[in-house]
């Protein structure tokens, strides 16, 4: 890593420093106190304080930025609560119109023919069956308002039903071991999660809004719902979705975004 020096902390070696805080926060990681550990949570920030040292070159701050990301992902996943709740809000709250967000435009928006749209599942599971629309609409449904996050600066509150993901993971017999659970989508947008995030009890495979059939616009035929992860880990016109233990990224993921993406 080039570092430049700060003239106002003379006798600091930066990149000494950098190392020892990078072994330090590594050690850290295995210690069982998540509460201790968090306090020792860094950012691009506090890493260029704590070396005295300005990160100068571009390729160096993304660089740095990378390990900090993953390191965050290490971080998030570590104190994630699976039996910790995100709020819900009452119906009088719902945000009319909900905002609609993609990485194109309104007018692009994919459609998909009910009639011959199979799901996909395969890898780690042992029922690799495609499903109809009207065989998941027969499984148990459940609802919730919750409040979706954009990182583009927005929120809005709204209303999706479906299957709550954890039951369709066990009835196809999913490994609930496996790291990651990744999904295609109609559009070409891709994402991954990890697996204690897609049994949480609000993790929902969405397939309607509002009370009705999921509009082409708010993802159909259907999207995975989750209200402890931010909007971009929520992907509409889902296709496919498999079980994996290798790292599938995402769309905006692999461009820079925090893969964990808790909100
Ligand atoms: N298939 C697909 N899913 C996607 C996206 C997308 O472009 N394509 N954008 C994501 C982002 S960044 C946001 S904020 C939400 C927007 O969902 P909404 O249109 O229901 O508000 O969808 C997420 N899921
Ligand atoms: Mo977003």
């Amino acid at each position: 890593m080039s570092l430049r020096k700060r003239p106002s902390l003379p006798g600091l070696d930066g990149p000494a420093v950098l190392k020892e805080a990078g072994r330090i926060l590594e050690t850290r990681v295995e210690q069982p106190s998540r509460r201790a550990f968090l306090r020792n949570s860094l950012t691009l920030g506090g890493l260029a304080m704590l070396s005295g040292c300005s990160l100068s070159d571009d390729e160096h701050v993304e660089k740095a930025l990378a390990a900090v990301s993953r390191f965050n992902d290490r971080v998030q996943g570590w104190i994630f609560d699976p039996g910790k709740l995100a709020p819900t809000y009452p119906e009088s709250m719902i945000t009319r119109p909900f905002p609609f967000n993609a990485y194109y435009g309104i007018d692009e928006v994919p459609s998909v023919d009910e009639e011959s749209f199979r799901l996909e599942v395969t890898g780690l599971v042992a029922d690799k069956r495609r499903w109809r629309l009207d065989e998941l609409r027969a499984m148990a449904q459940i609802d919730q308002v919750t409040r979706h996050i954009c990182v583009e600066g927005w929120s809005a509150i709204g209303k999706w039903g479906g299957v709550p993901f954890s039951s369709f993971l066990k009835r196809v017999g999913a490994d609930l071991d496996a790291r990651y659970v990744g999904f295609k989508c109609a559009d070409d947008y891709y994402t991954s999660i990890d697996m204690p995030t897609a049994l949480h009890p609000q993790t929902i495979l969405a397939l309607s809004y509002d009370g009705q059939t999921l509009p082409p616009e708010y993802g159909f035929p259907m999207k995975l719902r989750m209200p402890t992860k931010l909007g971009y880990k929520n992907p509409k016109h889902i296709q496919a979705i498999f079980v994996t233990n290798t790292y599938p990224g995402g769309y905006w993921e692999d461009q820079g975004y925090n893969w964990f993406g808790g909100s």
